[in-house]
């Protein structure tokens, strides 16, 4: 499933760090430099997808959610996002910027719900095949900061509701990941001001399209 054309760039991080403010800098940054791209996200991405994304989201106070039942819809919508959407983008040639994509699921099911990582890795493999992106922006702030800039939003979804020790969970479940493909990912300092945030940001779409 390793797709020849195109790049393809996610945003991670946990709570309140900052990526819809990224992702908008990125999105302009590509329009200016007339780049052909996509921005996505998960859970959605497509109709499917965003149908799930409503049921993931929704707070349910008649049922709670099992980590198996996220896990595994997490991974529905994927399915749907990677072959109606980004490969197909990606063999266009065109950029594809998602915001999230499967290191989310280690971070959010394996280090905040606890599932076995091995069970996401058996499910990573079966399902995206070698898919990878090429690069991601991991956002990284303590927990504390997050959930402060957070909270200037609207409604809590089903996740969102999550006390801190679920995010610090989350958290470090990225690091962990991040340990692990090095060469994938960059580190960005989300406690910075906003325009370093972006100076980084520029520079390393700077020396992508270099
Ligand atoms: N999820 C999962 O569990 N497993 C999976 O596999 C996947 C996802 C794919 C939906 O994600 C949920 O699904 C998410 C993970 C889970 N649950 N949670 N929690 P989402 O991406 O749609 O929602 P989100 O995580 O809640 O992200 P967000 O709403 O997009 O927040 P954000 O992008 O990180 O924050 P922001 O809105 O850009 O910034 C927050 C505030 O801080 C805002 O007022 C900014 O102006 C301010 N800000 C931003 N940067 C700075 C700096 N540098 N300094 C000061 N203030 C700043």
């Amino acid at each position: 499933m390793q797709p020849a054309k195109g790049f393809f760039l996610t945003i991670e991080g946990s709570e309140g760090v900052g990526k819809s403010t990224a992702l908008k800098f990125i999105q302009d940054y590509l329009t200016r430099a007339e780049k052909k791209f996509i921005v996505t996200r998960e859970p959605g991405g497509t109709d499917i997808a965003e149908k799930i994304r409503h049921i993931l989201l929704t707070p349910n106070a008649a049922e709670t959610m099992l980590p198996e039942t996220e896990l595994l819809l997490m991974f529905a919508c994927r399915m749907q996002h990677v072959q109606q959407v980004i490969l197909p983008a990606l063999s266009k040639g065109l950029w594809v910027v998602s915001d999230r994509f499967v290191d989310a699921s280690f971070a959010y099911q394996g280090g905040g719900r606890g599932i076995d990582i091995s069970r996401i890795e058996f499910l990573e493999k079966w399902l995206l095949q070698g898919l990878k992106p090429d690069l991601t922006l991991l956002l990284d702030a303590p927990v504390q900061i997050g959930l402060e800039r957070a909270k200037h939003r609207g409604p809590e979804d089903r996740i969102e509701q999550e006390k801190a020790a679920f995010f610090e969970g989350v958290r470090q479940g990225y690091l962990k990941r991040m340990q692990q493909d090095k060469k994938r990912f960059r580190l960005i300092d989300a406690t910075a001001p906003l325009e370093t945030v972006q100076a980084e940001l520029k520079k390393i779409l700077d020396d992508i399209h270099a």
